[in-house]
C-alpha cells in the first residue's frame, strides 16, 4: 500500500523562533522561550474554546454545573492558562492582565521580562461562537534583576515594547507577532499540535476599502471621524465590524482597511486599553507598514500613566489613517 502521508510543508513556529534567535549571536534565548510559552498557552486556550458549549464551561462565574463543579467563564479560564504558562516558563517577572487590577508577581524575580496581556478579548462574542482573540505585549524590565517588578516596568511606553502579538481563534487559529523586525503569522495545525508559518513578512496594503467601527455610537463621534465615514460611504467602501478587536484588526491587516474606536459619551477616553490592546496592535501595524493614532498623535507615543489606561484608537492602512488626520476639523 502507498504509505505516503500528506505532511504540511513549511516552518514551524519553534523552528522560526530558533532561526531568528541564531541570527542574533548575543541572544540568550530567554525571549524565544517566552514566545514559546505564549504559543503553548494559546494552544491550551484554543482547546478550551473549541470545547465551548460542550463542556459546560461558558457559564457565569459562581454558578455550578451538573457535577457540582464551579463553572468559569472562558475569559477567566484563558487568564488562568496564560498566567500558569508564563509563571511556569520562568522568563517573566510580572504580568498585567485585563482580568486583574494590579500586577501579578510570578515569583521569578530573576526574569528579565514583563508581559501585558488581554487573555481573551471580544467578550461579547465569547458565548456566541464568533471569533475572539488574545493580545500580548512584552517589555524588558527597567528595575533591577532580582527585585520585584514595579508599575514603571509596565509604563515604559509603546515604543519600548520588545515584542507584541495576538492569537485569533477564528475559522482557524493564527498567531501573529513582531519583535520589531517585521510581522509574521502562523496557522495552527491542531492534529499535529504545531503552528506553521503561513503569513511570512506581512506587509499591509497601503490603502483599503474597509472601515470598521461601532455605528451605534455614531452620534458621539468627533467631527473628523464623521467626515471621514461620510467619505467612505460616498466611495461605497465596505463596513465590517465584528466587535472582536483581534478579528477586525487581522482582517484589515491582510486586506487593507481602517478601524476606529473614538471617544464616546459612555467612554470619553475611548474604550480600549493602551497597555494590552492599543500598544501591541500599533506596534504590529507600524511593522507592517500601517499607522495608528489616538486622533491627536502617533499612538505608540501616547504617554501612559496607569496600567489600565484607555485611549481612543484609529488604526489601519497608511493612506486611510493619513486621510483621517488631514480632515480639517481635526482637533490638535
Ligand atoms: P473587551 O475587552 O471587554 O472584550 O472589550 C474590547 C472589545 C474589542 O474587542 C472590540 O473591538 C470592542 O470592545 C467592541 O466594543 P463595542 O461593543 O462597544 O463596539
Ligand atoms: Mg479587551
Amino acid at each position: 500500500a502507498d504509505e505516503k502521508i500528506a505532511m504540511p510543508v513549511g516552518v514551524t513556529l519553534d523552528r522560526f523562533i530558533k532561526r531568528n534567535q541564531e541570527a542574533f549571536p548575543f541572544a540568550t534565548g530567554e525571549l524565544s522561550q517566552l514566545l514559546r510559552d505564549i504559543a503553548l498557552a494559546a494552544k491550551i486556550v484554543n482547546r478550551e474554546i473549541n470545547k465551548a458549549g460542550l463542556a459546560d464551561i461558558t457559564g457565569e462565574i459562581g454558578t455550578s454545573n451538573i457535577q457540582g463543579e464551579s463553572q468559569q467563564k472562558l475569559d477567566v479560564i484563558a487568564h488562568i492558562r496564560f498566567m500558569r504558562a508564563l509563571r511556569n516558563g520562568g522568563e517573566v517577572a510580572g504580568i498585567v492582565s485585563e482580568e486583574e487590577d494590579s500586577i501579578l508577581f510570578t515569583g521569578n524575580d530573576d526574569a528579565k521580562y514583563v508581559v501585558a496581556i488581554d487573555p481573551l478579548d471580544g467578550s461579547s462574542n465569547i458565548d456566541v461562537n464568533v471569533s475572539i482573540g488574545t493580545i500580548f505585549s512584552i517589555y524588558r524590565r527597567k528595575s533591577e534583576i532580582g527585585t520585584r517588578v514595579t508599575e514603571s516596568d509596565f509604563l515604559q511606553g509603546g515604543d519600548a515594547q520588545v515584542a507584541a502579538g495576538y492569537v485569533l481563534y477564528g475559522s482557524s487559529t493564527v498567531l501573529v507577532y513582531t519583535t520589531g523586525c517585521g510581522v509574521n503569522g502562523f496557522t495552527y495545525e491542531a492534529s499535529l499540535g504545531e503552528f506553521f508559518l503561513s503569513y511570512p513578512t506581512i506587509t499591509m496594503p497601503e490603502d483599503g476599502t474597509i472601515y470598521s467601527l461601532n455605528d451605534g455610537n455614531l452620534h458621539d463621534f468627533p467631527p473628523q471621524v464623521l467626515t471621514y465615514i461620510d467619505k467612505c460611504r460616498r466611495r461605497r467602501y465596505s463596513a465590517r465590524y465584528i466587535g472582536s478587536l483581534v478579528g477586525d484588526f487581522h482582517r484589515n491587516l491582510l486586506k487593507g482597511g481602517i478601524y476606529f474606536y473614538p471617544p464616546t459619551v459612555k467612554t470619553p477616553n475611548g474604550k480600549l486599553r493602551l497597555l494590552y490592546e492599543c500598544f501591541p496592535l500599533s506596534f504590529i501595524i507600524e511593522q507592517a507598514g500601517g499607522l495608528a493614532t489616538d486622533g491627536r498623535q502617533r499612538l505608540l507615543g501616547v504617554p501612559i500613566r496607569s496600567l489600565h489606561q484607555r485611549s481612543p484608537l484609529c488604526i489601519g492602512s497608511k493612506k486611510m489613517v493619513e486621510e483621517v488626520e488631514q480632515v480639517p476639523s481635526m482637533i490638535r
